[in-house]
């Protein structure tokens, strides 16, 4: 059963030991981050407006930071064959190295953090150019992923003192309407779920918000649980799934055959029009998944009245999903890479905050029918 843990978040609890401003910035360790920027801006619509390489004074890696509305994500790719990202990308293939979280003081968010048990992943520096100074500290959170803490205040450059302002003529049609990141999933290994809430609640002071259990969101094949952990003013959201015993492969465990390890899953990012933006991401040949006709025979009976008309939801085939205050509509794309990993979520929320229980099975049959093809069910 589907539980709502916590009451209403407050805006600005009193004994928050690590209030964050934020999702800072996404950091991908990829193959090749020259192509894979391209397909970002010509795809999703971002923009690129920083880089660090060789002419920058790097000798090891190569990164394009992306922007689109508050939403930062950086590229990054090796230069030599042995290297940390080397190897990250060698057995994980593309994939997010970096969830970094905005904050004040990034000591502090390291000293309260590891005090209380987080692994270091290093300590903290600070970097220093014309445009001021910014302090970063990381900490390991599941799998070889990392949280960054990044203070910024004394900081006006484009990205992080040693990148410079770049910008490119790859054509960015029109705004696709991006706005933040909604939520951060990741994919856990079997029964390490409640570790992972654990860390979250006891090393970063987060809050259970959502348990999701596997009748929630067991189809016939593609059983899980899941949980939704929230920091104290609810800006940075984090579902953690681990896989359930299912009549065949579940989803999760497809993820973690493929990533060889615990890792973030899937990307939620916030659209004011959700339409708009879906359609602007099909032209551009983004791929989603797809639910049959019959999910919009009912849909009315089941969310009451929307105020998009329905055969508009219907021709983009956005779900939609509705609870206590109010509606939301969202769609998934198919994996952004070879390997079923990482994907993105597109959601518009019209007063619900939560996560579209109601698609869950319609989803995740989609999902299933995507595994069969791939010959993992
Ligand atoms: O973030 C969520 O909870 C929803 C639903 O493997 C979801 O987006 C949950 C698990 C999953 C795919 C989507
Ligand atoms: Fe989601």
């Amino acid at each position: 059963m589907e539980t709502m843990t916590s009451p209403a978040v407050q805006a600005h609890p009193a004994h928050d030991f690590l209030p964050l401003n934020g999702t800072d910035h996404l950091e991908f360790y990829v193959g090749n981050a020259k192509q894979s920027a391209y397909y970002y801006q010509a795809a999703f619509g971002y923009q690129l407006v920083a880089y660090a390489g060789p002419e920058t004074g790097l000798r090891d890696r190569a990164s394009y930071v992306l922007q689109q509305g508050k939403i930062r994500l950086v590229l990054t790719t090796s230069l030599l064959p042995d290297s940390e990202i080397t190897e990250h990308v060698r057995q994980h293939s593309d994939g997010v190295k970096v969830m970094a979280l905005w904050v004040d003081d990034a000591r502090k968010s390291f000293e309260e953090t590891t005090k209380r048990g987080a692994k270091p992943a290093f300590e903290p520096y600070t970097l220093k150019d014309e445009h001021g100074e910014v302090t970063l500290a990381g900490i390991y959170t599941y799998g070889e992923t990392i949280h960054t803490f990044v203070e910024r205040t004394n900081y006006s450059g484009p990205f992080l003192p040693g990148f410079v302002a770049k910008t490119s003529n790859v054509p960015q049609g029109e705004p696709v309407g991006l706005e933040y990141i909604d939520h951060c999933v990741g994919n856990v290994g079997w029964g390490e779920m409640n570790q992972w809430v654990k860390f979250y609640e006891d090393v970063m002071g987060f809050k259970l918000l959502i348990t999701f259990d596997d009748d929630d969101i067991s189809t016939e094949y593609s059983a899980l649980m899941s949980k939704v952990v929230s920091n104290g003013n609810g800006f940075v959201k984090f579902p953690i799934n681990e896989p359930a015993e299912g009549k065949k492969k579940s989803q999760i465990e497809e993820y973690l055959d493929f990533y060889h390890s615990p890792g973030v899953q899937h990307i939620a990012i916030i659209t004011h029009d959700i339409r708009r933006t879906v359609t602007e991401l099909r032209r551009r040949g983004v791929e989603f998944l797809s639910v049959p006709e019959t999910y919009y025979e009912d849909l009315l009976d089941r969310v009451g009245a929307i105020e998009e008309d329905l055969e508009s939801i219907k021709a983009l085939n956005l779900l939609v999903d509705r609870d206590e205050e109010g509606y939301l509509l969202q769609i998934f794309t198919k994996p952004v890479e070879d390997r079923p990993t990482v994907f993105y979520e597109i959601i518009q929320r019209k007063g619900a905050k939560s996560f579209g229980k109601g698609n869950f099975k319609a989803l995740f049959e989609a999902i299933e029918r995507e595994q069969a093809l791939r010959g993992n069910l």
